[in-house]
């Protein structure tokens, strides 16, 4: 290792990253931009767009999301989307300049006929030379492979917060079945993406925790998606003490600093952000925005919006770098 690398670490301790969190803002941000000029461009930037490919009626409790079942969002249930549809709203992406594609699915954990239509779905995706992530919920391993074969590049699942708080937030499935997802996408061979949200309500604690084990799992995710609640009227959490932003641009520069070769996505959230509070998060390390006017189900700033700020800020967006085949 040259002094113009830092250890990949994963053995942190809470205690540690609450000393970043502690650390005087300008001092953190230095450090951070440090470490991401060490393994990125800090001139670029990848951008993936969002497609909900079966929305709403979901079983689990997420206390945050419009899609259960158990709040009263008025959010309109769509079965699973027709194959074409999907791939026609890919190639949209891909003209807009997307280099990533993910599809989400309001799923506990998908039925392997709902996994054969996206199969379907990646490998149109795929052929256009657009990057595949998809969200599903809880897989298998055997589901995980399957999805592998069928030549998928990323699995969204995230930890969402520390184990702690994790059970004020959800009920419905435990950390550990999380986990156990994690390891089952990552044996795979797949390219894992696992984040969190903050401004829940947790504390700084729950925070530094939720790190904490996104760092010290056996590998670092790939991607790691940090979202600022977008409050939704009907979720349990419509209401709660937004976090400061000064807060929230640590918390990304504290990912960075710990899962240095790791892509840090500023994710949901965004339309809540000034445009000087997003570029302070591309100064702490965040590399990666999603791109395109809706997230899942709720409003993400106009892409040409989006543009504007990226060429104020000087910045580019990456190209597509599907996996190769084993
Ligand atoms: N149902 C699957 C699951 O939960 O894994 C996939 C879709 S789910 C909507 C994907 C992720 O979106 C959640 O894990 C959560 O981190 C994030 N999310 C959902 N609602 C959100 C909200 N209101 N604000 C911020 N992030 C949210
Ligand atoms: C992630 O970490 N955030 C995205 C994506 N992965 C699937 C989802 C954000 C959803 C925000 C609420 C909504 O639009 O429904
Ligand atoms: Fe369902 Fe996923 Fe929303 Fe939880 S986050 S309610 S599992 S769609």
């Amino acid at each position: 290792m040259t002094s113009q690398e830092v250890e990949t670490r994963h053995d942190w301790s809470q205690k540690e990253v609450l000393g970043l969190f502690e650390l005087p803002f300008n001092d953190l941000l230095f450090h951070a931009h440090h470490v991401h000029r060490l393994y990125f461009n800090p001139r670029e930037v990848q951008i993936s767009t969002l497609l909900s490919i079966k929305t709403g009626a979901c079983p689990e409790d997420c206390g945050y999301c419009p899609q259960s079942i158990r709040h009263e969002t008025g959010l309109e249930r769509e079965p699973v989307m027709d194959v074409d549809a999907v791939l026609e709203a890919a190639q949209a992406a891909k003209a807009g300049g997307a280099s990533r594609f993910c599809m989400g699915g309001a799923w506990r954990s998908p039925k392997d006929r709902d996994l054969e239509k996206v199969i379907e779905m990646v490998k149109g995706v795929r052929e256009m030379g657009l990057e595949t992530c998809v969200t599903l919920g809880m897989l298998k391993k055997q589901q995980a492979e399957r999805l592998k074969d069928a030549g998928l590049d990323y699995y969204n699942h995230n930890l969402d917060t520390s184990p702690e708080y994790y059970k004020e937030i959800i009920t419905t499935r435990s950390y550990e079945d999380r986990l156990e997802t994690l390891e089952n996408v990552r044996s795979a061979g797949l390219n894992v993406c696992s984040g969190g949200i903050v401004g829940m309500g947790e504390t700084r604690e729950d925070r530094a925790e939720m790190i904490v084990q996104l760092a010290n799992l056996p590998e670092h995710p790939q991607s790691v998606p940090i979202n600022n609640l977008v409050q939704v009227p009907g979720t349990p959490l419509d209401g709660v003490d937004p976090i400061d932003p000064l807060e929230f641009v640590r918390t990304i520069a504290i990912a960075r600093v710990v899962m240095p070769k790791s892509v840090v996505r500023l994710s949901a959230g965004r339309t809540e952000m000034s445009d000087e509070m997003q570029a302070l998060c591309f100064f702490a390390g965040a590399n990666s925005i999603f791109y395109g006017d809706k997230l899942l189900t709720t409003d993400n700033p106009e892409a040409v919006k989006d543009m504007e700020l990226l060429k104020r800020l000087g910045m580019t967006t990456t190209q597509p770098q599907p996996s190769q085949p084993d």
